[in-house]
């Protein structure tokens, strides 16, 4: 074997060994999120997204962290009577092959007691945590949710 073979081959083999490990966190593509701007003063806030499982199996992402506030829940909605009230939830299953969409009157990411006040169009940080203990960094920006805050536009 030439070394240049060799090479090739130890990079085969550590390709093969990345997969084996995948996570959660790999398996999941995150589009179209953004962060709910608020009036100042507001307590808490939440994170919208597509995600995406682009894996063989569901993925469940149970929690989040983030600097902007004290701690950050996963949240979703519950009917009691004629009105939905948001809940804390222990996960969001993102189906395998499948996607979830987070949405305002829906489930979301939920950042409770805010630190300070968002600007509109400020970038921040906050990170997904999966059932297996992955993660996922996201990058987001602080948008105004127009209307009353069951619909939003791009
Ligand atoms: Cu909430």
């Amino acid at each position: 074997m030439k070394p240049s073979q060799i090479v090739l081959v130890i990079a085969i083999s550590m390709l093969g060994s990345v997969s084996y490990g995948k996570s959660q966190a790999d398996d999941i593509v995150v589009e179209d999120h953004y962060i709910r701007m608020m009036p100042p003063g507001s307590e808490n806030t939440a994170a919208f997204m597509k995600l995406k499982n682009k894996g063989s199996k569901d993925a469940e992402l149970v929690g989040g962290e983030s600097d902007l506030s004290a701690s950050v829940e996963v949240h979703g909605h519950r009917q009691e009577g004629n009105v939905f009230k948001m809940v804390q939830v222990d996960k969001i299953v993102v189906p395998a092959q499948g996607e979830i969409e987070l949405k305002p009157g829906g489930f979301h990411i939920m950042f409770m007691k805010l630190k300070k006040d968002l600007k509109e169009n400020q970038q921040a940080k906050f990170t997904l945590v999966f059932a297996d203990k992955s993660k996922r960094d996201i990058l987001s920006q602080v948008k105004k949710i127009s209307g009353n805050g069951n619909s939003h536009h791009h």
